[in-house]
């Protein structure tokens, strides 16, 4: 291994951003994305670490966290160009033994920061992290245009957008039977609204972010990018189905949780109450 660029978690870290530029969720530097580094894959990755750079405070605590390293996105970047030049536009960012302050230890070559929601993917890792006993190691926040579309629409609860989007396309309530959280909008980047997706990741998977965005956790890549892209064809469903006038009928609630045993998934009913 001549470069970080040959383990295949880096090779799929570009991949999916690069994807996503792709489907038109990432304009100009909208959007970021963060993996959480197996201990094998850290491990393989230290001898190409500087310890040149100075520590500095994440804004919160996170001390499940301690010691890990994280491939991130760099703030103020574009997705365009990661495939092309990835060393100029993501780092990989260590944390310290306290999980409050971290250090940029490869990438970034020509400068900067990691991404201005840092603190989000971290807090939320954490708390993620916890909860499946370490399955899950990507978060992906985004722009995708239908899901904003329908921040404007659509009263801004969890139960109205879950229950939009899972009727959509039969498969949603496959895809995340726990359903979707929305947020009002906030100052992205802060760690208000950090902590108020943290509230939301406990029980989902996605958390909309009215007129902002999504932010997706999962397991690895290709969970958390289909997460996001199943949501977001539902939603341009839902948009045309509108722009042409609405719905004429519908997938009934009984139809839905008719999904749950079949496919062996836990629909959570009290979302279509
Ligand atoms: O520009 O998307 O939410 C990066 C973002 C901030
Ligand atoms: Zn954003």
């Amino acid at each position: 291994m001549n470069s970080i660029l040959d383990l295949k978690f880096a090779k799929y870290f570009i991949d999916t951003c690069h994807q996503s530029w792709l489907k038109g969720w990432n304009e100009r530097n909208g959007g970021n994305m963060s993996y959480r580094m197996k201990p094998e894959e850290a491990a393989e990755c230290e001898k190409f670490f500087s310890y040149d750079n100075p520590e500095k405070p994440i804004g919160l605590s996170v001390p499940n966290l301690s010691g890990e390293c994280f491939m991130v996105t760099g703030s103020g970047k574009y997705y365009k160009n990661i495939l092309r030049e990835p060393e100029n536009n993501i780092c990989i960012v260590k944390l310290d033994e306290k999980g409050e302050n971290y250090r940029i230890v490869w990438g970034l070559k020509e400068g900067g920061v990691p991404t201005s929601e840092l603190p989000t993917h971290l807090l939320n890792h954490s708390i993620k992290k916890e909860l499946t006993n370490g399955e899950y190691r990507v978060i992906m926040h985004a722009h995708p245009a239908n899901i904003v579309a329908l921040t404007f629409l659509l009263p801004l609860e969890d139960k109205v957008f879950t229950r939009e989007i899972w009727e959509m396309i039969t498969e949603c309530p496959i895809v995340f039977p726990a359903g979707i959280g929305v947020l009002p909008w906030m100052v992205c980047g802060s760690a208000d609204i950090a902590y108020a997706t943290g509230e939301k990741i406990k029980k989902y998977d996605a958390v909309i972010w009215s007129h902002h965005g999504i932010f997706c956790a999962g397991p690895d890549f290709d969970t958390a990018f289909g997460l996001m892209d199943t949501i977001e064809k539902s939603a341009e469903i839902l948009i045309k189905t509108m722009s042409c006038g609405g719905k004429k009928r519908c997938i009934t609630s009984e139809q839905i949780m008719a999904l749950s045993e079949p496919y062996h998934v836990n629909i959570d009913k009290t979302m279509l109450e």
